[in-house]
């Protein structure tokens, strides 16, 4: 303590060259200066531009810190309601421009990063992404924390902090590999983590029943799950809100000292090891039930943890006088998607082993306090669990969702009793959240059934406990095969894995359920839910999705906000997005054009340049910017999309290049997005895009007229350069399959026009935007069913252009790669699996017809300038704003408190 640490403020002559700088401009230069040179990460002698970052970001999370404590000071205080957003993921991106953006010191930042040598822009970029989630569902979590602080809600988010966030995509000969992201590497500036805030995590072990009757769970395996906590900004206020990650680790008495020294290494870092992995990846590959095992522990160490510090809180703020009927007034948890259902499961453990409840109060409290926001209505996408599998890690936990599922039958049977068996029955078979299981033998008898075979109930007990640990994907097709060979053998009949269904369990548990967009919410009362509906309509809501105007706006596309603050005549839009609703009044207006197209001009110029560097080719800024970007996936139709370019291309080929020239607009078709790293076909579609584009690229026939350019390892940042240089952008899902989308907001408001399905948020943006402005095509949602029926009956006859297209893909056009199993799973050929379960061949014709009205409006450049002003002045809707506030008071029942 005696020695006197080195000031490099103090000190003489280091700020000297500062003396320029505006008063806080040159403040934020010191504060650089300082943490320059007290990082220790980074060598004293340089100040490159990755420890200027570093020492930049340092500088930002100081204020950050001080509005953090401020804020939950404030709330602790004030003791108000809270709600707490729990996601398995958080596609959080870069932070430094927005916060410094949210702080509203961009220009301060500027100017002092600049007297030291560096432009904010080189400084901003060499921040790697925060990409711990996989795409919209994410980074849905990551706009609502933004609107959250900047509406001033009380509110947090919990997570996870994975070591690993979502892989690298690299473009090889061979189409997509995936390599890890070690995003923490250099140090993450923006977490603060809190030695003192853990909560011990149990897995596995048993239960048992105390003299009192109450239930112990003891035993097993515990782990100790840490908080990291990353302050999140508000715009233009103070609050800075808490998302809360949890990283896992041994607890500390846990490392194995004798066996270490006994030269048993591996052993004694066993423990340490198998806690620690449970954060290392995002979405660990869960082919294997090793791979399964991870995910549940993560999913209930993101729940257990979460509810113990909320309750922790609660307890905390109730001083002495803890009312357990009050917790629903102060605690809102709400689950994105059904990666947190275990909320429902703990929150009950908790409150009645720990807390002491009974039953009825814990479920009365559980059932106010938790909410499920449901993503994805694909049927194998919604979450099921093994049985046996969560009974070994959490049997605590099976008891209860086994007592919640009882009581659901009594609420069936109570309200339907008077149906045929039948029916009833057949009510039962879908809405319990134990599936494959017997009914219990208290209403067995409703449905005595004399003539069935008699089945060896105990061998099946005893089969499907000590086979089922996969899910039942992967169950249905083992069950297929074995089905197959015990037909064979003449071995008994297959017994269905008995399977625990997490969605249900969230419409049971939880308060409210919403769908994300008014097709999607539709979608789910009509038919996913359909029953539950029937049951209780009250409890099904819409909100649809939102993206936040800052970040997807504001600090993206730095040209177009200028334009768009000086003919609103402030920048008001960026916190009230009705506001661009007034761009409507000066859609035709000479001068408004000329400048907005000026700005997407430069935008796309600088696009250019980051296609060049990043895929080595080089495209004309003058071509329309043509782009599709998301996870690749078949029901997102990619494959539609480089049909139709190949198409294109095969017409242009058939002419003389005057032909050519007068009928395509010049083109640069851009791809991104990565494949799941088992999902076989969206890998053959990365690299069929690739080849398609390897071959069109260097045809000298073709030139500017048409590129297609795969962007490699799509991610937030590259999103933040595409969108606001796109003229058109894709949305082509098979309706009815796209919950929402969000891209697709983001393109609107940065005026692209949107090529797209009646589907998710496409139908919303329609509305808005107007019918002129929005490229329409294909089958509406409710004709789906019909064709695909169609089409199993063979009576569908294909457009001659679709065949005409596949033929020449077949030919060997674009490479030696062989693509028939590609192709054929448009037709449905025996192996192929489902006939062109998607509809690509049903669409593609309406899909070319409508692109050549995309060529046609295009040549009218104050045609589609109008369309594009019109698309941002209608984008006001899809702010996330609007959408937190539509949880906030339809849902989490919390209202904003500025902090003073
Ligand atoms: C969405 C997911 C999703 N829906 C499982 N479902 C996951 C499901 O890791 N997993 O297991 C991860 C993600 N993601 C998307 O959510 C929808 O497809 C979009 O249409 C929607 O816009 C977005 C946000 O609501």
């Amino acid at each position: 303590p005696k020695q006197r640490v080195r000031d490099p403020i103090a000190e003489e002559g280091v700020l000297s060259n500062l003396s320029a700088l505006s008063p806080h401009a040159a403040s934020i230069a010191s504060s650089i200066k300082y943490h320059a040179e007290f990082t220790p990460m980074f060598s004293p002698q340089n100040f490159e531009p990755p420890k200027a970052f570093f020492a930049a970001a340092q500088s930002v999370r100081d204020a950050l810190i001080i509005n953090w404590n401020a804020t939950n000071d404030f709330y602790e205080k004030m003791n108000v309601k809270q709600a707490y957003y729990l996601s398995m993921e958080f596609l959080q991106g870069r932070a430094l421009l927005n916060a410094i953006g949210n702080l509203e010191l961009s220009g301060e930042y500027a100017d002092a990063l600049e007297k030291l040598g560096h432009t904010l822009e080189t400084v901003a970029s060499q921040e790697p992404d925060a990409a711990l989630g996989n795409g919209g569902l994410g980074r849905l979590a990551s706009c609502f924390l933004d609107s959250l602080a900047t509406l001033n809600y009380p509110a947090w988010g919990y997570g996870l902090r994975y070591k690993y966030g979502l892989f690298k995509q690299q473009l090889t000969k061979d189409g997509q590999e995936e390599v890890a992201e070690n995003w923490l590497e250099n140090g993450n500036p923006w977490e603060i983590v809190r030695n003192d805030v853990c909560y011990p995590v149990k897995f596995s072990g048993k239960v048992v029943e105390g003299s009192d009757g109450k239930k112990r769970w003891i035993g097993g395996e515990d782990i100790v799950a840490v908080a990291y906590d990353v302050p999140i900004p508000g715009y233009k206020t103070k609050t800075t809100i808490n998302l809360r990650l949890w990283s896992t680790k041994v607890p500390s008495d846990q490392f194995d000292l004798h066996a270490f020294n006994a030269g048993e290494h591996t052993k004694a870092c066993e423990a340490q090891a198998n806690a620690e992995k449970i954060c290392y990846v995002l979405y660990p590959g869960d082919e294997s039930v090793e791979g399964k095992i991870l995910r549940l522990k993560q999913q209930y160490t993101l729940c257990s943890a979460s509810l113990q510090d909320i309750i922790a809180r609660f307890e905390r703020r109730s001083g002495g006088d803890v009312r357990w009927e009050d917790f629903p007034e102060k605690v809102a948890v709400q689950m994105n998607d059904t990666h947190p259902t275990l909320c429902i499961p703990e929150l009950m453990r908790i409150l009645m082993d720990l807390k002491g409840m009974s039953w009825d109060e814990a479920w009365r409290i559980t059932k106010r306090t938790v909410a499920y926001t449901n993503h994805t209505v694909l049927p194998e996408a919604l979450e099921k669990w093994s049985y046996d599998l969560m009974q070994r890690l959490l049997p605590r936990h099976v008891e209860i969702i086994e007592k919640i599922d009882e009581q659901l039958i009594e609420d069936i049977v109570s309200e339907y009793g008077t149906l045929n068996p039948e029916m009833l029955e057949k009510k039962l078979a879908t809405m319990r959240i134990l599936e494959n299981f017997d009914l219990p033998a208290s209403i067995a008898d409703l449905f005595a059934k004399p003539e069935e075979s008699p089945v060896d109930e105990t061998s099946e007990e005893v089969k499907s406990k000590d086979e089922v640990t996969v899910t039942e994907k992967d169950e249905q097709l083992d069950g297929e095969e074995t089905q197959k060979n015990k037909a064979v053998h003449k071995e008994p009949a297959y017994i269905p894995p008995k399977m625990v269904r997490m969605a249900n369990l969230c419409v049971v548990g939880g308060h409210t359920v919403n769908g994300v967009a008014e097709i999607h919410s539709e979608i789910v009362k009509q038919e996913v839910f359909n029953d539950f509906f029937q049951l209780w309509p009250e409890k099904f809501q819409n909100k649809t999705n939102g993206v936040t105007p800052r970040r997807w706006i504001q600090y993206c596309n730095p040209d177009l906000s200028a334009v768009i603050t000086k003919w609103i005549g402030s920048n008001d839009w960026v916190l009230n997005t009705d506001k661009l609703a007034e761009l409507r009044k000066f859609a035709d207006n000479e001068d408004l054009q000329r400048e907005w197209r000026a700005a997407k001009k430069s935008n796309k110029i600088k696009l250019v340049s980051f296609l060049k560097e990043k895929t080595g080719y080089s495209v004309n800024p003058d071509a329309m910017f043509d782009i599709q970007v998301k996870r690749i996936h078949e029901y997102k139709r990619q494959l539609l999309n480089i049909l139709g370019i190949v198409y294109r291309y095969k017409k242009m080929k058939e002419m003389t290049a005057d032909e050519r020239k007068a009928n395509f607009v010049p083109r640069v078709c851009i791809f991104g997005g990565k494949a799941f790293s088992t999902y076989v076909q969206a890998k053959r579609i990365v690299k069929f895009i690739t080849d398609v584009g390897a071959t069109i690229n260097h045809d000298p026939d073709i030139g500017d007229l048409l590129k297609v350019i795969f962007v490699p390892d799509y991610n937030v940042s590259v999103a933040e350069l595409l969108i606001p240089a796109s003229e058109l952008s894709q949305h082509i899902s098979t309706a009815g399959m796209e919950a929402s989308g969000t891209s697709n907001m983001k393109f609107s408001m940065n005026g692209c026009i949107l090529i797209g399905t009646l589907d998710g948020a496409n139908v919303e943006i329609r509305e808005e935007v107007g019918d002129d402005n929005f490229f329409l095509f294909g089958a509406q949602a409710h004709e789906i069913a019909p064709l695909r029926n169609e089409r199993a009956a063979g009576e569908f006859v294909p457009d001659e252009r679709f065949e005409e297209v596949k033929k020449f893909v077949r030919s060997g056009a674009f490479g030696a790669y062989n693509y028939d199993e590609m192709i054929g799973s448009l037709e449905g050929n025996e192996g192929f699996g489902r006939a062109d379960y998607f509809l690509v061949g049903k669409d593609f014709p309406s899909y070319i017809e409508c692109q050549d009205k995309v060529d046609i409006a295009y040549r009218d450049q104050k045609r589609w300038t109008k369309m594009s002003i019109l698309n941002t002045a209608g984008s006001y809707k899809f702010s996330s704003d609007r959408t937190i506030r539509e949880y906030a008071n339809d849902i989490w029942n919390i209202e904003p408190l500025e902090i003073n």
